[in-house]
C-alpha cells in the first residue's frame, strides 16, 4: 500500500493535533500545510518539517496529494471542502461540515459521485463522558429529560473569528457537539426553540460574549436543554450534562460522573478529552487503508446542522409591538 500523502488547512491547534497524528502513524506522510497569516504558516512548517503552500486553493489542487484535512475557521469548511473534494481527494473536515445544512448536504451528495471519504470529525463522540453516558443508559431506564450546559468565561476578548459573527456562525451550529450529542442519544427532533443574545463589539461584527439557549423536543417525548455561553459577561464557567431518567440520573460535572437514585451516588469513570484528534486521524487511516468503518456518517452530522439552522430561524422570529 503506498504512502497517504496529507494536506492540512489550518495551522491552530486542531491542524497542530492532526499534522502530529500524521506524523506519527507509518501509513501517511505529511506533505503541505497552509493556513492564514504567513508568519503561522511558516513557524507551523518549520515545526513539521515541510514545505509552505501560500494559499488553500494551492493546496488542494497539489496533484500528489490523497487527503486533506479542513482545519480552518468555521465559515470557510463547505468552501475548501467542497473544492478539495472537486480536485479529487479524500476530505476530512472538523466539525461543522458547513454553517448552511443545504451547502452540507450538496458537499456530502458530491463525495458520494466522485466516491471520496468525507468524514467529519465529531470527536465529542469518541470522547470519555458520551461513552460513559452511553454505556449507562440503560440504569436510568426511560430518559424523559436532558440538560447540557457549557459557560466558558473568557476575559478581555480579543477580536478573532471565535467572537465574529460569520467566522465562527450561529453559535449551535459552531458549537454542533452540543446539539450532536443529543440526536445522536435521542434520535430525531419534532420542535425546537431558540433565544441567542450577542453583546457585541460596537460598528463591528465581533463580540464579546454570547449566551444561546435552546429546547429540543425529540420525536420519542424526550425534552433537551442546551445552553452556550463565552465571553467576558461570564464569570464562572460551568460544563454539565445531565440526563434524567424514571429510575435515576446521569449526571456529569466537567470531567466527574455520577449515578444518583435517591441517596445513592455511584461515581463513573470518564476517559480523558486529550488524544481524541489523534484517535479520530488513526480511525481515517484504517478506513482508507483497512476498510474499517468510521463511527459516524456525515448524514448524522448535517441532520445536527439541520436542527441548528432550526433553531437560528426560531430566534429570527420576533413579536412585533406594531
Ligand atoms: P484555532 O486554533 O483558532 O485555529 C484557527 C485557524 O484558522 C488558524 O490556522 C488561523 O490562522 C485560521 N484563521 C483565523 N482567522 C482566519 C480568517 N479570518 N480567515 C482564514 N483563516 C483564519 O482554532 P481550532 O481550535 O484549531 O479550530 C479549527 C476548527 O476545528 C474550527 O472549525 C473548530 O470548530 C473545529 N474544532 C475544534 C476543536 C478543538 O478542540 N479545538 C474541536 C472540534 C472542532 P491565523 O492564526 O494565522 O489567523
Ligand atoms: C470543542 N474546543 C472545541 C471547539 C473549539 C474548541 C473552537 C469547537 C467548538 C465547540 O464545540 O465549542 C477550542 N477548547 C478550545 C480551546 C480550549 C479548549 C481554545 O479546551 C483551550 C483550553 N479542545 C482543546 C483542548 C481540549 C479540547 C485543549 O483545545 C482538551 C484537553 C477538547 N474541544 C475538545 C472537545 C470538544 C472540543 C472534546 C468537543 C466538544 C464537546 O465535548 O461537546
Amino acid at each position: 500500500m503506498n504512502l497517504i500523502k496529507v494536506g492540512i488547512v489550518g495551522t491552530g491547534y486542531a491542524a497542530t493535533k492532526r499534522a502530529e497524528a500524521i506524523q506519527n502513524d507509518p501509513r501517511a506522510v505529511l506533505v503541505s500545510i497552509t493556513g492564514n497569516s504567513p508568519e503561522k504558516i511558516q513557524d507551523c512548517c518549520e515545526n513539521f518539517s515541510i514545505s509552505p503552500v501560500d494559499s488553500w486553493q494551492k493546496l488542494v489542487s497539489q496533484p500528489e496529494l490523497d487527503l486533506i484535512f479542513v482545519c480552518t475557521i468555521n465559515r470557510d469548511h463547505g468552501t475548501v471542502a467542497r473544492a478539495a473534494i472537486e480536485a479529487g481527494k479524500h476530505v476530512v473536515v472538523e466539525y461543522p461540515l458547513s454553517l448552511d445544512a443545504k451547502e452540507a448536504a450538496e458537499i456530502i451528495a458530491l463525495a458520494e459521485r466522485k466516491n471520496k471519504l468525507l468524514h467529519v470529525e465529531h470527536i465529542e463522540l469518541i470522547g470519555g463522558l458520551h461513552q460513559t453516558m452511553k454505556q449507562h443508559l440503560a440504569d436510568i431506564r426511560n430518559v424523559f429529560y436532558a440538560r447540557y450546559t457549557t459557560i466558558a468565561p473568557q476575559r478581555q476578548v480579543a477580536p478573532s473569528w471565535k467572537y465574529h459573527r460569520e467566522m465562527f456562525g450561529f453559535p449551535l451550529a459552531a458549537a454542533l457537539s452540543r446539539i450532536h450529542r443529543l440526536t445522536d442519544l435521542f434520535g430525531d427532533v419534532a420542535k425546537v426553540s431558540c433565544q441567542n443574545r450577542y453583546w457585541d463589539v460596537p460598528d463591528t461584527d465581533y463580540f464579546t460574549a454570547c449566551l444561546c439557549n435552546a429546547q429540543l423536543t425529540f420525536t420519542n417525548g424526550i425534552v433537551a436543554d442546551i445552553t452556550y455561553g463565552k465571553g467576558d459577561i461570564f464569570w464562572y464557567g460551568h460544563r454539565t450534562f445531565e440526563i434524567w431518567g424514571d429510575r435515576g440520573t446521569l449526571l456529569f460535572e466537567g470531567e466527574k460522573g455520577t449515578l444518583i437514585r435517591d441517596k445513592e451516588r455511584i461515581a463513573l469513570t470518564v476517559n480523558s478529552r486529550r488524544g481524541l484528534f489523534a484517535k479520530d486521524t488513526e480511525m481515517v487511516l484504517d478506513y482508507l487503508t483497512l476498510g474499517k468503518p468510521l463511527y459516524l456518517q456525515p448524514s448524522a452530522s448535517l441532520y445536527a446542522i439541520e436542527v441548528a439552522n432550526l433553531a437560528e430561524q426560531s430566534c429570527a422570529s420576533v413579536i412585533s409591538n406594531q
